[in-house]
């Protein structure tokens, strides 16, 4: 069935993740898919940042007044955000009712895959539960079809590494390490929460734009990159340090080595995803303790970590191939809908 009509609704909760995976969502059922989709989303602002002047997604403001919206054949509602209850209204009152997705966090728990496809009855209706993945049996990871893998970085100039995580209080330890080291390192710097940080640390401005140089390491403060860009960052450096969600899953198709920042989240429910993403990616205790330093837990050993990098890097693009072997996230949804349309 051509030109599915879809809406995505999404709240910006905190941070970029929410906006970026919707984003990234809507736009590959758009090119990819020919659907035509609405994005509702309660903040456009981040979008007119990673996306600007974008025109293959509808973007809505999600405001009070939903009369005269007809809901699309397809909704997806990003992160459990709650759909407007004139909207789901709206949506039980049509003759054949709308294939509901709720579109989950993204998360390695043996659990997931148990719960991907599941419906929920919601009085009249039923709503989906759609989980991203890693393996056979989830809703896969968002990868656009004309991705390809970048060639292999080699380790014999400065190390070009790009640096966007959460408030992290092992960071002066790891830029100490760098100004200190053997090794030149070349940080790109994200905006907010990481620039912030090495402006601290630096105990000088640092405003986007700037450089700064202390020993061994120089540092540059990037601006907030449209998303493709940053996509793009993470292809040129050898390390990547990213977060959350979706910086996450793309430093992974950048096919280099990385570090992944958590969402911290409350009772340490985000150790637990830590060490599930751990189970099935590696089995090296020095690149597993890396990974939990950075996410609190123990002391960083860069030295260690930075021996593993050219092994890690020649491993990156067979892990990318394993992680996508199931299907993207797009085509799969696209599938789960079809088949109940
Ligand atoms: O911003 P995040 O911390 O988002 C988080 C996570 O999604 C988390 O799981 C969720 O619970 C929380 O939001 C609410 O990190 P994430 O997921 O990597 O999203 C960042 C997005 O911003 C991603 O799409 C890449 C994009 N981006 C740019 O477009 N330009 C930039 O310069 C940078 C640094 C990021």
């Amino acid at each position: 069935m051509a030109h599915v009509f879809c809406d995505l609704f999404c709240r910006v909760i905190d941070n970029f993740g929410d906006a970026g995976v919707s984003w990234r969502l809507a736009r590959q059922l758009v090119v990819e898919h020919g659907w035509r989709v609405r994005l509702f989303i309660d903040d456009p602002a981040p979008i007119a940042l990673m996306a600007p002047g974008q025109n293959l997604v509808e973007v809505c403001r999600w405001g009070n007044v939903w009369t005269g919206i007809e809901p699309a054949e397809v909704v997806i509602e990003a992160f459990a955000c709650d759909l407007p209850p004139a909207y789901v209204a709206a949506m039980r009152a049509k003759g054949r009712p709308p294939v509901w997705l709720n579109l989950e966090y993204l998360s390695a728990e043996d659990w997931v895959a148990g719960c991907h496809g599941l419906p929920s009855p919601q009085a009249g209706l039923q709503k989906f539960f759609f989980f991203p993945g890693f393996v056979p049996g989830t809703g896969g990871l968002l990868r656009e079809a004309e991705l390809a893998v970048p060639p292999a970085p080699t380790f014999d100039g400065p190390l070009e590494v790009s640096l966007f995580c959460y408030g992290n209080p092992r960071l002066p330890a790891l830029l100490a390490a760098w100004r200190d080291g053997a090794w030149p390192i070349h940080c790109h710097v994200c905006a907010g929460l990481p620039r912030q940080q090495v402006e601290s640390w630096l105990d000088a401005p640092f405003p986007v734009g700037a450089k700064a140089q202390r020993g061994q390491l120089v540092l540059k403060a990037l601006p907030f990159l449209p998303q493709a860009d940053y996509d793009a960052l993470l292809a040129r450096c050898q390390l990547n340090f990213v977060r959350g969600e979706d910086s996450f899953v793309r430093a992974q198709w950048a096919a280099r080595p990385f570090v992944w920042q958590a969402y911290p989240q409350g009772e340490e429910a985000h150790l637990a995803k830590l060490e599930a993403f751990l189970k099935l990616y590696t089995d090296d205790e020095v690149v597993r303790g890396f990974f939990r330093a950075w996410n609190g837990q123990g002391a960083l050993d860069w030295l260690a970590f930075a021996a593993r990098l050219p092994e890690l890097a020649a491993r990156a693009p067979a892990w990318a191939e394993q992680i996508s072997a199931h299907g993207d996230l797009a085509a799969n949804l696209v599938q789960f809908c079809l088949a109940r349309l």
